[in-house]
């Protein structure tokens, strides 16, 4: 054994199915997993599922389930999905996993017993799908700098960590360890953009929402996602907080890599090591943030119907060839593209006419001229030792292109034992040779070449590929070839039978074929997403009859800032608010106790209706209504005005 080799993923969000973009991560990590494998190397690969937060708890609702029911579901189906593109993983995290939860609990205590965690008050703009806060300065056009949607101001109580505490010794450690983050250009971003100006204090835990876990001595609080989304890497394998630390991490922790997407970046190679750094556990040693796979010729989206999913790729191509377009097509510091187009493209060109042309003529003439049998002979010529140079030096090209995570040059340079292979076919022209008795052991000797040059090459190609690498070496009677033999030329059995029935590996696609039924499929789904937003609007607003403006005009709106907020005792429904309109102070009561927390509501803009007749609710008189939306779940949400404006402010 080479030495221990621990590789994760990202935790993918349980927010919903996801895409062939979060699923080129699995199958990139799982590339290097099994290329390290087989290198020798004894290798941990953990992925998983991160299932708290805001928005996953919005979309139970939505789906109308508990959020435990909505992850349960979601998770098996991502878990699904990874088994259906092979990725190899030793363990499938999730963090409602009883033993991560535990351990959460204990870091943040730790955490803050140790005064890195301070409890504060927090405002700023809030980016819901993307589970962040934004200072002023972060926003782009006023807008989450992340993903690009809008933000809200918010502000709630919160526990806090300390970040710039510990900055230097972050700064110290990307100069110890220049190769920390690949590639270079992201380590630059990270210095420039947030540890050179200085770093802020993160947020670590939320009031506003119950869907994460619960801070064990401050129960109205539960851990902000990141928190708890990063410790996966080493809860999962059996960190202890109080010290009693598993074998299994003992042995593989620090993680050898961490492979995530651009997004996160910062996540990882700031905040993630500076929890490490106060939690006293070693950092991990890498972190390489791959680009992102873009729809080539507009964005994808579900109202379209033309998100790609791999299940659909496995569908039209088959496993194997969704990961060699995904693997060759992404450079290791750019982006990369996928369109249906480009993908039956890639495939007749590289797994058709090279790969599956090269295995199926080996086979094909191996069967016509000896009868299955291949010999080695040794009658050899000039042109062969190009051959034998490019298939040999191979492997140690390959490992170079990954160890620096350049996966799409290291495929290239395998498909390049392919393409030499089938010039030498060209070059040695066997059916020339089998119209010459006396030239029976040159053609026999060109055979044994193809076919030992076939194994090495499908060995080199199992990490990318492994079924197709398994079936092709299967076909020959033989077993994928070490790594340590990978070097050596001529290892194949003298006098080995192979296959006279060879599978076709990869056919040639007609694309007009293939796209008349993607285009379909793709009306299809925009068809259904149209009509299930049709019911859901259906549901959610009933039609009233028209009125005329002056009966909306008898309607006295106004901005109101709350000043004060109880719950109303006797009822689970119901808020007191105390509401400042201008000059007036009022008393309002509102049934929104089951969405919003008093203290949640203090400092709050919203509009309420401030000339209806006062009621009385549960004995207080409610001198207001507060404006609400409510969707088809029951799921409430009060209007607040856009940007900040007097209290008093009339609406019309
Ligand atoms: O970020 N191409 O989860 P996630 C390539 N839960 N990679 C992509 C991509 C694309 N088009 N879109 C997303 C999260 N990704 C957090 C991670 S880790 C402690 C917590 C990548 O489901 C993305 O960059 O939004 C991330 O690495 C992974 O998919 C999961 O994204």
């Amino acid at each position: 054994m080479k030495g221990k080799y621990y590789i994760t993923t990202a935790i993918a969000y349980t927010s919903g199915k996801p895409h062939i973009g979060n699923t080129y991560e699995a199958i990139l990590t799982d590339s290097i997993a099994r290329f390290k494998r087989r290198d020798g190397y004894d290798v941990f690969f953990q992925t998983g599922t991160d299932e708290h937060g805001q928005k996953i708890e919005e979309k139970a609702a939505l789906n109308g389930k508990t959020p435990q029911e909505f992850v349960d579901e979601v998770a098996q189906g991502i878990k699904n999905l990874w088994d259906m593109v092979d990725v190899s993983y030793d363990k499938f995290m999730r963090t409602t996993d009883k033993y991560h939860e535990k351990q959460v609990q204990k870091i943040f205590k730790k955490l803050y017993e140790q005064g890195d965690i301070y409890k504060g008050a927090y405002e700023g703009h809030y980016c819901t799908p993307c589970e962040s806060f934004w200072t002023d300065s972060q926003l782009v056009d006023g807008k989450c700098p992340d993903c690009g949607r809008p933000v809200v101001k918010a502000q709630e109580e919160a526990y806090f960590f300390k970040m710039s505490k510990y900055a230097d010794r972050l700064i110290k450690y990307y100069e110890d360890n220049p190769d920390f983050i690949v590639p270079v250009s992201r380590k630059n971003e990270m210095l420039n953009n947030f540890l050179k100006p200085g770093l802020q204090d993160l947020c670590v835990s939320r009031s506003s929402f119950k869907w994460g876990i619960p801070v064990d001595f401050d129960e109205k609080h539960v851990v902000y996602v990141w928190l708890d989304a990063l410790t996966n890497y080493i809860t999962g394998i059996g960190y202890d907080a109080d010290g009693n630390n598993t074998e299994l991490f003992n042995k593989y922790w620090p993680a050898d890599v961490h492979v995530i997407g651009k997004d996160i970046v910062r996540f990882h190679t700031i905040y993630w090591p500076i929890f490490l750094m106060a939690l006293g556990v070693p950092l991990p040693k890498k972190v390489y943030g791959h680009g992102w796979l873009l729809q080539d010729g507009g964005k994808m989206s579900k109202s379209k119907g033309n998100v790609i999913y791999a299940d659909d790729l496995v569908s039209y191509f088959g496993t194997d060839a969704t990961r060699y377009y995904v693997l060759s097509e992404m450079p290791q510091d750019n982006d990369g593209l996928i369109s249906w187009e480009a993908i039956i493209e890639k495939i007749n060109s590289d797994l058709a006419n090279v790969f599956g042309n090269l295995v199926s003529r080996t086979i094909a003439m191996t069967n016509k001229y000896f009868g299955g049998y291949v010999y080695n002979k040794n009658v050899t010529d000039d042109v062969d030792n190009d051959l034998k140079e490019v298939v040999t030096l191979a492997y140690s090209k390959v490992v170079k292109k990954m160890d620096e995570f350049k996966i799409a040059d290291a495929i290239s340079e395998v498909m390049t034992i392919f393409r030499r292979a089938n010039k030498y076919v060209d070059e040695t022209a066997p059916w020339v040779l089998a119209k010459d008795e006396s030239k029976k052991d040159r053609l026999a000797t060109v055979l044994y070449n193809l076919t030992e040059s076939i194994v090495i090459g499908a060995s080199l190609l199992e990490p990318f590929m492994p079924s197709t690498a398994l079936k092709t070496v299967a076909m020959l009677n033989t077993n994928l070839r070490p790594y340590e033999d990978i070097e050596t030329f001529g290892l194949y059995p003298d006098g080995a039978l192979i296959t006279d029935k060879p599978e076709i590996l990869f056919a040639r696609l007609d694309a007009k074929v293939v796209l008349e039924k993607v285009n379909a499929m793709i009306a299809e789904r925009a068809k259904e997403a149209e009509s299930k937003k049709a019911e859901s609007i259906k549901e959610v607003a009933p039609a009233k009859p028209q009125i005329e403006f002056d009966d909306f005009s008898k309607v006295e709106l106004k901005v109101g800032l709350v000043t004060a907020c109880e719950k109303v005792q006797k009822s689970n429904k119901l808020l007191k608010l105390t509401v400042k309109i201008g000059d007036e102070v009022r008393t309002v009561v509102s049934g929104i106790a089951k969405t919003y927390e008093p203290d949640y509501m203090v400092g709050k803009k919203l509009v309420l209706v401030t000339n209806l007749k006062p009621v009385k609710l549960c004995g207080i008189e409610s001198q207001g209504m507060i404006i609400c939306a409510e969707n088809a779940e029951g799921k409430i949400c009060f209007c607040s005005p856009e940007v900040d404006i007097e209290d008093g402010s009339q609406i019309f």
